[in-house]
């Protein structure tokens, strides 16, 4: 297939070369640095497993060997559905040192979601776990797989845990393999001896090309990928460590969902890696959980999403826990109440951050020496000085400072366009390549951004985006609903929660009932719809579309 992927122009990327955010190595590559420059340090825990750097490089060798026996190779994209838990670091950096392509699935993804990213993507392989969260991920790949058809690009199901009784499913531990070079010894092995790879680390991968393929959030029908080079995604990191003044003592506690992007490399995992620091991966994002690990293995560092904060609050004020190691939360993915963000810094006794990132880029960070009034009423400024930002009216005209206005951006580490979605690509972007970010925000003097809103039809339920129209779309398919507007209204617990109101000719179903249903059509569960209002008729605006405004205001004022 010919691709037409677009990206950054030779001027522009001579530019980000030339300003040393571009370092022109790969991951697979940095991975090996970080083993010869700190090979015994700890780079990884989960619960009572531990890899220095030296053990992650000979275990990406490893996973590598055996991928590279199934087939897989330069550019094969993989998507990667597993939980907080090495296994995700472990097959990461296995893929990088392929030159394979992992795509950042999430745990609550279902048939719909991973059907979808798999066709898209043309994955060759899907890396789940066997159950998780009360979920057999086995059933789920059972499903997607007989949908493909024989024609579809997957070939394996590897799992981690019990692959079951499918016995074409690869069980992540036969994967592991020892490359040729290393002993001449296989640790298992049914499985094919492997090729030596044109490049051991990382398969002969371009520093240009894409590295992973992260997930929008999403405004239309199903996700749409998001093609990160190696290039810019170490940048990526980089940027945000150096804010963060990241160095080899860090020790960050991934707490949300490892393969989104804030947890992975804002700066997170990877930033954490390239420091030469410790990632610790926290099973579950509760504070017991969360302060159990910080006292054990004297983490630094963490990040949450905005419902978080209370509990964490709650319980940092009610036991006596010792967080003295904790010296900086990070807190992003939706607004951030300005009265959390003023009592978390007391409450844990930390510098708090604000995070206003996305997928697709951008990245801003509130400093950690900024005075407090801009920590908690602003969400940040970018972290590179070559991240291009225009705050423009509804004509797409600049506006001055302290007005709101869409937020526009371009740079080292944003993209130019997603993958394989060239009519997406003519509205997401202005002609000279801007993003369109579909927020509304206020630029201060010094930089710092200031989210007020949102012109995209997208529900933010707490760091959880849910485009409408994906919802709405489904909503049409259970027999009793003949129209339906997702909305979102504003919600004590979660910033914000998805209200479905729907119009039907007898009673309408329970929101219990459409949970179900949505269930069934293979939706991803957080996607259902909190509460479910029937409504005689939709309204409408002047020019005939859903006026959403009226109805969240309808909602406010019963
Ligand atoms: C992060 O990434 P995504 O791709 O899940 O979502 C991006 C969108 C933004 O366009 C904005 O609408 C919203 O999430 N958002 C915020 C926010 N952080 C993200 N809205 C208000 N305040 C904030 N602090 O959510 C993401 C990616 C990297 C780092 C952090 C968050």
């Amino acid at each position: 297939m010919t691709e037409t992927q677009k990206t950054w122009s030779e001027t522009e990327s001579a530019r980000y070369r030339a300003a040393g955010h571009w370092q022109g190595v790969t991951f697979g590559t940095l991975l090996r640095q970080g083993a010869a420059g700190h090979g015994g340090r700890v780079a990884l825990i989960d619960g009572e497993r531990r890899w220095t750097y030296a053990d992650l490089d000979a275990e990406a060798d490893r996973v590598a060997g055996g991928l590279r026996g199934l087939g897989i190779g330069r550019g094969d994209r993989v998507v990667v559905q597993l939980p907080n838990s090495a296994e995700f670091v472990l097959v990461w950096f296995g893929l990088q040192r392929l030159g394979a392509v992992p795509v950042h699935a999430m745990p609550g993804h279902r048939r719909r979601e991973i059907g979808h990213l798999v066709r898209v993507a043309g994955a060759v392989a899907c890396v789940v776990p066997d159950r998780h969260a009360r979920f057999d991920h086995r059933e789920l790949m059972r499903e997607v797989r007989a949908e493909q058809g024989p024609g579809g690009s997957l070939r394996h199901v590897v799992v981690v845990g019990d692959p079951g009784p499918d016995d074409d499913f690869v069980p992540f531990e036969a994967l592991r393999v020892d490359p040729p070079s290393a002993s001449g010894l296989t640790a298992t092995d049914s499985l094919p001896a492997p090729d030596p790879g044109p490049d051991p680390d990382d398969g002969g991968a371009d520093p240009a090309d894409v590295a992973l393929l992260l997930l929008s959030g999403g405004t239309t029908g199903l996700p749409k990928l998001i093609p990160r080079t190696h290039d810019d995604y170490a940048y990526n990191a980089r940027a945000c460590a150096q804010v963060c003044a990241l160095d080899a003592r860090t020790v960050y506690l991934a707490v949300l969902p490892i393969g989104f992007n804030f947890t992975f490399a804002c700066p997170g995992v990877l930033g954490t890696l390239m420091a030469g620091g410790t990632v610790v991966v926290a099973p579950d994002p509760s504070p017991q959980t969360g302060f159990t690990l910080v006292e054990r293995e004297g983490v630094t560092l963490t990040s949450l999403t905005p419902p978080l904060v209370p509990h964490w609050m709650d319980e940092a004020v009610s036991s006596s826990w010792d967080l003295g190691s904790l010296a900086v939360v990070q807190v992003g993915g939706a607004r951030l109440p300005e009265d959390h963000a003023r009592k978390l810094g007391p409450a844990l006794g930390v510098t708090v951050q604000q995070v206003f990132g996305m997928a697709e880029g951008l990245i801003n960070l509130t400093r950690l020496d900024d005075p407090e009034d801009l920590v908690c009423a602003t969400q940040g400024r970018p972290v590179s000085p070559d991240d291009e930002i225009l705050v423009v009216d509804t004509d797409g005209r600049p506006v001055p400072d302290g007005t709101a206005g869409e937020l526009l951006t371009r740079g080292p580490y944003t993209l130019r366009g997603y993958y394989r979605a060239e009519e997406h690509n003519r509205t997401a972007f202005t002609p000279d390549g801007y993003y369109r970010s579909g927020d509304v925000v206020r630029r201060l003097p010094t930089g710092h951004l200031v989210v007020v809103g949102r012109i995209k039809d997208q529900i933010n339920r707490g760091g959880e985006k849910i485009a409408a129209v994906e919802v709405e779309e489904e909503l049409l398919t259970h027999p009793a609903i003949t129209a339906a507007a997702l909305v979102g209204v504003p919600d004590e617990r979660w910033g914000e929660r998805s209200v479905a109101f729907v119009v039907c000719a007898g009673a309408a179903p329970s929101a219990r009932e459409v949970a179900a249903h949505l269930r069934e059509r293979g939706l991803a569960g957080h996607k259902a719809p909190d509460e479910v209002v029937q409504v005689p008729g939709l309204p409408l605006t002047a020019v005939g579309k859903v006026d959403k405004a009226a109805l969240a205001q309808g909602f406010l004022r019963p």
